[in-house]
């Protein structure tokens, strides 16, 4: 089984190179694609020097910063044209434990989408400010109760897809641009009755670099639960199945 870890950077010099070496380590049947969205630390220079001694490891550079949710749209779609069997999203900071990624893989002969939690067992969120905690805490209790989502961690990010799953959605009309991509992937994932299965994980915020979490990605996602609501209703009524 072929699986192709996405992961998107946005100043993650200081992490990058440790990562890449964590995760192929993992295991032979392990991919890289990092998404790059011209870094202004040079993270895009660094991945090309690592992948131009590893054939494991591919580069896909964006002209900017286009969001963590576009990064993804095109990542998903190029992990298909390189063959994976099983698509990875993580993050490059070290919050998501690369050596985590063989229990992903066996939840997978028992669910489509595996999805790295933090509020399965309690709260498992080291280093975070309790601000930051309880935005996101209360992010996933605010999606569940409006979308109607059994998951307990609605925005996390380390997350891992069967290939028909992202197969089976239209990558070009997932709408979030920001961190709200996760919870419209859920969403999407849900409607089409795909098993969604949790693993607790432990998140640890980051050594090095800083947050690229913004007002203006939390507005996007508060505004986005409501139009998934509202989409799916208005397409029930309208006879027209889902998105
Ligand atoms: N390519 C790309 N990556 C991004 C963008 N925004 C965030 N990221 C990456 O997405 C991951 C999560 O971002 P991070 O700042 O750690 O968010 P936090 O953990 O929620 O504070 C990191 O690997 C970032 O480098 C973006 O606009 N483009
Ligand atoms: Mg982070």
């Amino acid at each position: 089984m072929k699986a192709v870890v996405v992961i998107p950077t946005y100043n993650e010099r200081d992490n990058l190179a440790k990562l890449v070496q964590s995760v192929l380590s993992q295991g032979e049947n392990i991919d890289i694609l990092i998404v790059d969205d011209n870094s202004p630390d040079g993270t895009g220079r660094l991945a090309d020097e690592i992948a131009a001694t590893n054939n494991r490891v591919t580069v896909f550079h964006r002209s900017g910063k286009l969001g963590l949710g576009s990064a993804y749209r095109q990542g998903f779609k190029l992990a298909l044209e390189m063959g994976a069997d099983c698509i990875v999203e993580m993050d490059a900071d070290f919050s998501h434990d690369p050596t985590t990624l063989p229990r992903f893989f066996a939840m997978l002969d028992s669910y489509d989408v595996v999805i790295g939690s933090r509020y399965l067992n309690g709260i498992s969120v080291v280093n975070w400010p309790l601000r930051r905690l309880m935005l996101s805490y209360f992010a996933s209790v605010y999606t569940r109760v409006i979308t109607g989502l059994r998951i307990s961690d609605c925005t996390s990010g380390f997350k891992c897809f069967k290939r028909k799953v992202i197969e089976s959605i239209e990558l070009d009309e997932v709408k979030s641009d920001g961190y709200s991509f996760q919870i419209e992937m859920n969403y999407r994932c849900m409607e089409r009755g795909f098993r969604i299965g949790e693993l607790p994980i432990i998140f640890i915020d980051r050594h090095a670099g800083t947050s690229k979490m913004s007002r203006k990605i939390v507005r996007e996602a508060v505004i986005m639960v409501w139009k998934l609501k509202f989409g799916s209703i208005l397409r029930r009524l309208l006879g027209n199945g889902k998105i």
